[in-house]
């Protein structure tokens, strides 16, 4: 498939400095960036064939894990929001199972994509050096979620391939901690989690491309409630060259390092 076919491009002129400069303005004042109908109506058609032909592949993983993605603080309670568990499952499959033809492999390799991306993110960016991590199509079924959290990585990339029917929505709400300047955010953190204060839902359907900066911002992918799966592709870059992610990362995401 030619790029120029797979993003609606009439919707998303993402060649124009204009169109770009707006995009990184939303980016820049939100943290969130979704840019609905991204993907042409026949490679949503493709990707979700693509996604369910290849679904027997994905490697299923349950990780137990805190919102701040440390190792426990033996200082505090187990109970404290800093070490509370929260529960992730999701099914992936990783860049090497991705099919040679895919429209995900012309996308992320299309060079205007790239400089469009770069623009908006303000950095450079540069595939995975392993065979796993640059393109992951993740699944997530019936009671799956993506725990509480705070991404490691300052933004992410994301192609909502088919959107769940019930349940699955992706809550967030923006500059909850501060990790530059230390500042953890307990109280505000535990407040989410425990349902006193009221995170925003971010909405996507099939097709949208979705940049989004998780550092500071806690978030979640609330537990899939249909039999609709929700099929969501992350796009993974680097800000540097010839990054790979860890023998235990890749260990535990997709069930082998090669
Ligand atoms: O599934 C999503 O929409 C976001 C996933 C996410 O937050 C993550 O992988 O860190
Ligand atoms: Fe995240």
């Amino acid at each position: 498939m030619n790029p120029e076919n797979i993003v609606n491009l009439a919707q998303h002129p993402i060649q124009d400095v204009q169109y770009t400069q707006s995009c990184k303005a939303q980016l820049d004042s939100t943290g969130a960036l979704v840019m609905e109908n991204f993907l042409s109506a026949d490679t949503v058609k493709s990707l979700q064939d693509e996604a369910r032909k290849v679904r027997p592949l994905a490697f299923f993983c349950h990780q137990n894990h805190n919102a701040y993605l440390l190792d426990s603080d033996p200082a505090l309670p187990e109970e404290h929001i800093r070490n509370l568990e929260q529960q992730s499952d999701k099914g992936c499959v990783p860049h090497d199972q991705i099919p040679d033809n895919s429209p995900l492999r012309t996308l992320y390799e299309w060079h205007e994509f790239r400089v469009f991306l770069e623009s908006v993110l303000d950095v450079p960016v540069f595939p995975y050096a392993d065979t796993l991590s640059s393109i992951n199509i993740n699944y997530y079924e019936r009671g799956q979620q993506l725990g509480w959290h705070y991404d490691n990585a300052s933004f992410a990339i994301t192609l909502m391939v088919q959107a769940p029917e019930e349940g699955g929505e992706f809550e967030y709400l923006e500059k909850v901690r501060n990790r530059e300047a230390g500042e953890q955010g307990y109280a505000d953190t535990e407040a989410v989690i425990k349902g006193s204060l009221q995170p925003k839902t971010l909405a996507m359907g099939d097709g949208a491309l979705v940049l989004f900066r998780g550092r500071n911002s806690l978030h979640r992918v609330a537990p899939v409630v249909s039999d609709h799966a929700r099929i969501l592709v992350t796009l993974n870059f680097n800000t540097e060259p010839g990054v790979m992610l860890s023998e235990l990362v890749r260990t535990t995401f997709f069930g082998r390092i090669v």
